[in-house]
């Protein structure tokens, strides 16, 4: 008889949020509590700064470098995909993805500036379809008193609360899209340990488990 088990992949869990509301904090969190509990599974960052196009996008973030906006929100999503194959190949084997950002920052950020929404959706079509996005609320008070909030380009208030908006724009379209259990919110407010019981919860079987069926697109 064939081990059932052996059919399912690995869950592609995404966590988004405005800046500083513990995204990372929480995703290392994850990954290092599944691997201690024998899991396979592995972390993967958007943008990821490390490739020739994450340093240009780097680059710009620290205000090095002027872009156009639509010219940088095209290389946050292709960014996305020279890493897309990579993730697809992973959650085949078994492996658990755990993406700290991913397509949901790149509209909501760019449509926050003023970009149209749907040329803001476009370019991400397509790509992997998270199984479950984690999306973590704070307080813009409590994420602006946080270390080093408002180093980069985006740490603005103003901006943080354009593109707050903008994540209930995305949160709905992903729920009409994709169904209502692919994105849930998290209360991002108190210590790191209660912030990771509520996503341990949440999480639940979907990393112990696996996931049954071929990975979705956005
Ligand atoms: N962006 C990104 C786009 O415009 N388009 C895109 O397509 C993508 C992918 C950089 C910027 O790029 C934009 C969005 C961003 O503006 P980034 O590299 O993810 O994106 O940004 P970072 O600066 O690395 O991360 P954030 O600022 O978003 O912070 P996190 O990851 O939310 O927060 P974290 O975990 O680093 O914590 C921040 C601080 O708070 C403390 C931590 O120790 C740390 O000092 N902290 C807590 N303190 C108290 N209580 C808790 N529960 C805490 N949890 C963490
Ligand atoms: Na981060």
């Amino acid at each position: 008889m064939s081990d059932p088990s052996s059919s399912r992949r690995g869950a592609f869990i995404v966590f988004e949020g405005l800046d500083r509301c513990g995204k990372s904090t929480q995703v290392a969190r994850l990954v290092e509590r599944l691997k201690r509990e024998g899991r396979k599974a592995r972390l993967q960052k958007f943008p990821d700064r490390t490739t020739a196009i994450g340093r240009m996008i780097d680059a710009y973030l620290q205000s090095k470098a002027e872009m156009d906006d639509h010219a940088i929100h095209l290389l946050f999503s292709a960014n996305r995909w020279e890493c897309a194959n990579a993730i697809k190949r992973d959650l085949q084997d078994g492996i658990t993805v755990i993406a700290d950002r991913y397509a949901f920052s790149g509209i909501a950020f760019s449509a926050a500036k003023g970009l149209s929404f749907d040329f803001c959706l476009n370019p991400d079509e397509s790509l992997p379809l998270p199984d479950l996005t984690l999306y973590m609320t704070l307080p813009q008070q409590e994420a602006s008193s946080r270390s080093q909030f408002g180093e980069e380009r985006y740490e603005t208030e103003s901006m943080q609360s354009a593109t707050r908006q903008q994540f209930g724009l995305v949160a709905q379209e992903v729920k009409n899209r994709h169904g209502e259990q692919r994105w849930v919110e998290v209360d991002a407010r108190g210590t790191i340990d209660e912030v990771e019981d509520r996503i341990r919860k949440i999480v639940g079987d979907l990393t112990s488990d696996g996931v049954e069926g071929e990975v979705g697109k956005l």
